[in-house]
């Protein structure tokens, strides 16, 4: 399996493939586990050097919150945080970098700078722009599965059939990028971890990521710090590391290729040996 960015190839063996983590920074104020604290961009480039040097395979920098109820935020509010913050990561390290915008234009501008690859939450609800976007940049696209919009998502979300569903939108969603012009070797698709999503259809969909090996792309999955591990555990997003593990674990059995966190360290290390049990003799 492989996924092209812009200038970089991720590849994954298909015996004992070694799973990918991917380091998020938010130069939000808002954002529900780390808003406020990545604004600056020297704040931001050394939170990146940070979470390369504890094993970060690639970066996600966001500027807008897409919690539950959040507020859309302007493209020019958003371009004005993200791009400062951006161009001095890009300088700073030297892994490939996504950017966390569902906005043609402030992806423009990011791409303009040199980030590889458009990380889109609304897996192209708007159409196909943001995909010509990234078609015109030879950059990555990461499509996610949600239900509504950040602002409704989380209201009463209701599925027939979970993962026929979920499939279904991201099959859909790969057809407008590649209808688009971007290569179907560039993108790699997301299930929405508190998507429009329950506590259970959450756990169904950590649980039966193979499901999604149906579509041929790599699979990407964003459990980190996320409120059905505080549902489950009844803990503020700071005291989610245990359940964030547990999540990354159970993915990994289930065959996932790029996991979106924020404790990257021990992520990492959990990863390595969910992995080795993974790949053990089975008996
Ligand atoms: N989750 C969030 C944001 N971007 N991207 C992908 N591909 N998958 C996810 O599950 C995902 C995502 C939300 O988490 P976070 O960025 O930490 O919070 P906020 O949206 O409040 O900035």
């Amino acid at each position: 399996m492989r996924l092209r960015l812009r200038g970089v190839e991720l590849e994954w063996a298909a015996e004992r493939p070694r799973v990918l983590v991917m380091g998020i920074v938010n130069a939000t104020p808002d954002s529900f586990a780390d808003g406020g604290r990545y604004l600056e961009p020297a704040a931001a480039a050394r939170h990146a050097r940070r979470l390369v040097a504890e094993g970060a395979d690639l970066l996600d920098v966001g500027a807008e919150s897409t919690r539950p109820g959040a507020p859309p935020v302007p493209a020019d509010e958003e371009g004005a945080r993200l791009l400062p913050v951006l161009e001095r990561i890009l300088a700073t390290v030297d892994c490939p970098v996504s950017v966390d915008t569902s906005k043609p234009a402030v992806a423009d501008a990011a791409l303009r700078l040199g980030a590889h690859m458009v990380n889109d939450v609304t897996g192209l609800a708007a159409g196909p722009e943001l995909a010509a976007v990234c078609a015109r940049h030879g950059a990555g696209l990461a499509l996610v599965h949600m239900q509504g919009t950040p602002r409704t998502m989380q209201v009463a979300p209701h599925y027939d059939d979970l993962l026929g569903e979920v499939r279904a939108g991201l099959a859909a969603a790969v057809d407008v990028a590649v209808g688009a012009g971007v290569a179907p070797e560039a993108i790699c698709v997301d299930p929405g971890i508190g998507f429009g999503k329950t506590v259970a259809h959450n756990l169904t969909l950590l649980k039966r990521l193979d499901a999604l090996q149906a579509l041929g792309r790599p699979i990407l999955v964003g459990p980190s710090r996320k409120s059905f591990i505080g549902a489950l555990l009844d803990v503020p997003p700071a005291e989610r590391l245990e359940g964030t593990l547990a999540a990354c674990t159970v993915a990994v059995t289930a065959g996932v290729h790029l996991l979106r966190v924020h404790d990257v360290g021990a992520v990492r290390r959990a990863v390595r040996v969910a992995e080795a049990i993974r790949d053990a003799p089975a008996g």
